[in-house]
This record gives structure tokens, C-alpha cells and sequence, in this order.
């Protein structure tokens, strides 16, 4: 059996939100991922990210890839728009649906093979376009669905289930998504739910290319002594920078902060990101800093959680292609079709 339906009958006390929805209607089907796996914590913390933030299931489009971690769509959200694509190509199909229609919310759910591996490329690019996304890596540093071999994320010289040593460097990629210019980064762990839906929410409501990496412990084949991804090592070697409040609405917001305490960013929608600092000499604005310090962290074995950085004021990439704002299916033949005169002056142009 491939997937297991949820009985719909809900319970009538069950609170609704602002939207009119239960929790449970943000909810898909059963999950058949082993007990225990990570990414059941983050199917969800985004079940309760969505319903916290009242957003209507059918202005959402989720996409993903292939691996255990891109089957998860099919557990969160059943009442979205959901686009189960080629392993390692959700950036680009993600794009172009994004390209036709800005006016969804686009979630895009990735593993560690998808878009460390064969995606590389395609998660590049996507970033770097600045697509209006929440673009979410599930890491577990092994194809976990073929049964556990190395992905590009696993740790050089951490050990496999079988006792095999890791010989390559690993690809980093909070560390690519800020070389590329990501304007929210952040990473998380899936067992720490108080982290991981602030983080989500305030990714949700970024409206920009937003990239979080979830480390996401594989139970079936990484969670061993030796390895780099499982639930000791993680809990044992979490640096996280920050704590994050998601608060919405456009209330007054000051700026100033004294550190070691909170930081208050607001972003483009009027919501704003409290950011109670654990590192006191950490700026999640600073995009160079944020990368020194994840690296020099890295270099000793510490995991760096929280909001990594964030541009409050981020611009996407319909701005940078200046397209139009109706969405491709609303345009009519009048603005489709730009007439013979327009198309014979664009031929003389291009002569
Ligand atoms: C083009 C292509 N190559 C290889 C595969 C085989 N394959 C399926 S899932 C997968 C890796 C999945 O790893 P990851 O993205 O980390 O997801 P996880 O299962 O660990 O969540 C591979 C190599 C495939 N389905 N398609
Ligand atoms: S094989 Fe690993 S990643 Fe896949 S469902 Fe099982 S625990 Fe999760
Ligand atoms: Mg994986």
C-alpha cells in the first residue's frame, strides 16, 4: 500500500482559525515514512505553521522532488496544490509555476540527495533567480530511500550503518544559499518543534527566496554512533544563534537593541521577527558575518541553528524579469498577442 487515507470526520469542539479551518484540515494523508523518521516532525511543524498563520490551504502549491523527504507533501496540506516532480528538478518546475502565477505560496520540499546531489545545479540557480519560495531541505545526510547510501551533506569521515568512512567533503547548503544571495537562511533541527515553526511562519511571510536546512535525523540508516545527522549528535553539538518570535501585524517596532537580548526586524508585510540572541555578538542582518560564523563554527563540529540572516527587505524575481502581475492564465489575447506592427519593429531591432 502506497499511501493510507485519513478519516475526514473532524471533531465539532476542535478550535478554528482566523481562515475558518481546524488543524486538521491542514493535514494529508497518513504518513508511511518508518516511526520516528525526522521528517514527520516537519510535515508537522508546517501543518502548524499554516494553521497559526490562518493561510488558506488552496492559496498554497507545494512541490517536491523524490526521496522520502519529497513524498511529505502528500502528508501535510491535502487541500493545496501539489506537484510531485523528477528527483532533483522541483527548482525549476517550481519556478515556471511561480513565473506563471506569483500569487500562491510556494513551498517547495526537498531532500539532501534532491538538492545537495543530482539538484545541485537546479537548487542554485532557483536561489540565485531570487524565486519567492520557502524552499525546505530535509537533511539527513543519506539517500534515504534507497536504502542509505552517503548523500553530499554527510559529514567527511563520518561513518555509515555498515561502518564505511566517508571520504568526501561535504556540500554546505545554508553556506551556498548565502554565497547566492537566499535572503532568508536559516537552520533547524526536527526535533526542536519550538524552534523549527517560528522559523517556518517567519519563512512563509518572507517574500523572497527563503531557504531553511532541517536537519532530519534518517532513523533507518543515520541515526548511529559515527554519524553527524543523528538525534545524539544534533542535540549534543546545536549552537543555535537565536530563538525566533514570529509576531504579524503592524504594530510599532523599535530597532535599537542591546545585545545579548532582542533584536526586532520587521519585514515587508508589517510582521516582525523577535529575535531573542543567544550568541550575543551575532547579526542575522550581516550576510558576510553570518557566514564566518557558521563556518568557523562548522570547522569544530558545531551545528549553527536559529535565523542565520535575513534581508528585511528583499526584491524577487519578477522584479528582476519585470514581468506583468496578472497571472499568465488571466491574460487575454489583447495583451498576449502585441499585434503585427510591435512584432515587425522587435524584428528590426534584433536585425
Ligand atoms: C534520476 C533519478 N536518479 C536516481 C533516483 C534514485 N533515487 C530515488 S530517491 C534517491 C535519493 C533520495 O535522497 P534524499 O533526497 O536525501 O531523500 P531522503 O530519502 O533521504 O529523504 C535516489 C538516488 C531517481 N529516483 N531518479
Ligand atoms: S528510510 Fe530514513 S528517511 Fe526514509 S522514512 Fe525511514 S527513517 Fe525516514
Ligand atoms: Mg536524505
Amino acid at each position: 500500500m502506497t499511501y493510507l487515507a485519513k478519516p475526514k470526520l473532524h471533531h465539532p469542539s476542535l478550535a478554528h482559525n482566523a481562515a475558518g479551518y481546524t488543524r486538521r484540515d491542514y493535514e494529508g494523508k497518513i504518513s508511511t515514512l518508518c516511526a520516528g523518521c525526522g521528517h514527520d516532525s516537519i510535515s508537522a511543524a508546517i501543518i502548524q505553521a499554516c494553521w497559526e498563520l490562518d493561510i488558506q490551504p488552496h492559496r498554497v502549491a507545494k512541490l517536491s522532488g523524490i526521496g522520502c523527504s519529497s513524498k511529505t507533501p502528500d502528508y501535510f496540506l491535502g487541500n493545496s496544490h501539489g506537484f510531485n516532480s523528477v528527483h532533483g528538478r522541483m527548482p525549476s518546475v517550481l519556478t515556471g509555476a511561480n513565473i506563471a502565477n506569483r500569487d500562491l505560496l510556494y513551498l517547495g520540499v526537498s531532500g539532501d540527495g534532491d538538492s545537495a546531489s543530482i539538484g545541485l545545479g537546479q537548487f542554485a540557480h532557483c536561489i540565485r533567480r531570487g524565486v519567492n519560495m520557502v524552499y525546505i531541505v530535509e537533511n539527513n545526510g543519506v539517500y534515504g530511500l534507497t536504502k542509505g547510501q552517503f548523500s553530499a551533506t554527510a559529514t567527511k569521515g563520518s561513518k555509515s550503518k555498515r561502518g564505511v568512512f566517508n571520504p568526501d567533503e561535504p556540500v554546505d547548503l545554508v553556506g551556498m544559499a548565502l554565497l547566492l544571495r537566499a535572503t532568508f537562511v536559516a537552520r533547524a533541527f526536527s526535533g526542536d518543534k519550538k524552534q523549527l515553526v517560528p522559523l517556518i511562519k517567519a519563512a512563509i511571510r518572507h517574500p523572497g527566496p527563503s531557504f531553511i536546512d532541517i536537519i532530519s535525523p534518517c532513523v533507518a540508516f543515520n541515526n548511529h554512533e559515527g554519524s553527524t545527522k543523528s538525534y545524539d549528535y544534533v542535540r549534543q553539538h546545536n549552537a543555535a544563534v537565536n530563538r525566533l518570535d514570529f509576531i504579524e501585524g503592524r504594530e510599532e517596532i523599535t530597532a535599537d537593541y542591546a545585545p545579548g537580548e532582542v533584536i526586532e526586524i520587521a519585514q515587508h508585510d508589517g510582521s516582525q521577527l523577535k529575535l531573542r540572541k543567544l550568541a550575543p555578538d551575532y547579526d542575522p542582518t550581516d550576510r558576510i558575518g553570518a557566514t564566518n560564523h557558521v563556518q568557523r563554527h562548522q570547522a569544530q563540529g558545531e551545528i549553527v541553528t536559529g535565523l542565520l540572516y535575513v534581508d528585511p527587505d528583499p526584491v524577487d524575481m519578477h522584479v528582476h524579469l519585470g514581468t506583468v502581475e496578472t497571472e499568465f492564465n488571466r491574460l487575454g489575447e489583447r495583451e498576449l498577442c502585441p499585434g503585427s506592427a510591435l512584432l515587425e519593429k522587435i524584428n528590426a531591432s534584433l536585425r
